[in-house]
């Protein structure tokens, strides 16, 4: 089985983006049985997309795990909907601002995780890791490369399984290692 696990780039004039600290801490040496490609997405509308679209043609994953930092929470946020709306009041890495326009022009306008995400919250609930569901992945650049990668899978009619999962800034109640932790049990939780 093999999982393409993603994070982003720092944004927002930040060092450090914790998604990508724990993307780059993951090792397939965890795993027995599980592959896992690491990427980083730019933190860019317009090239966030294609970005995912190349990935997930080049790698043919069975899964696909996102992740993104979000500043505004202190669980992990498991992300049941991508909306096809780009809307920011901050530009993105490229310095570009949108105002409330659709990612896909003639696509629909949404799509819901292809994983159970009360599977995966209550999988951290059972490691005693801080969870939720969440029902908007707001309409920053997370949303807009979460709904091109489910556009995508669901263009190629396969049966590839993708999900988004906001996780907190690094902080002394977030430790790289309890980011790794619960991101580790995701990983598990979506084993075939
Ligand atoms: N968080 C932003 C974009 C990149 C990231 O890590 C978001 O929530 O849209």
């Amino acid at each position: 089985m093999r999982i393409l696990l993603t994070g982003f780039e720092p944004f927002g004039g930040e060092a450090i983006n914790s998604s990508q600290e724990t993307v780059n801490a993951v090792s397939c040496d965890d795993f027995d049985d599980i592959e896992i490609v690491h990427r980083i997405l730019p933190v860019s509308f317009k090239r966030s997309g294609k970005a995912v679209y190349e990935l997930i043609d080049d790698t043919e994953p069975d899964v696909v795990i996102m992740l993104g930092q979000s500043g505004k929470t202190d669980c992990i946020k498991i992300e049941r909907i991508a909306v096809n709306m780009m809307d920011a009041k901050k530009p993105d890495n490229d310095g570009y601002t949108p105002d409330e326009e659709s990612i896909i022009s003639d696509g629909p306008s949404a799509y819901f995780s292809s994983i159970s995400v009360k599977h995966l919250r209550n999988q951290l609930d059972e490691n005693g890791i801080p969870a939720k569901v969440s029902n908007s992945a707001g309409l920053y650049v997370c949303n807009t490369a979460y709904f091109n990668a489910l556009h995508h899978i669901s263009i190629l009619g396969k049966e590839i399984k993708a999900v988004f999962v906001h996780l907190p800034k690094i902080s002394e109640q977030w430790p790289l290692s309890k980011l790794l932790k619960a991101v580790k049990q995701l990983i598990l939780a979506t084993r075939l």
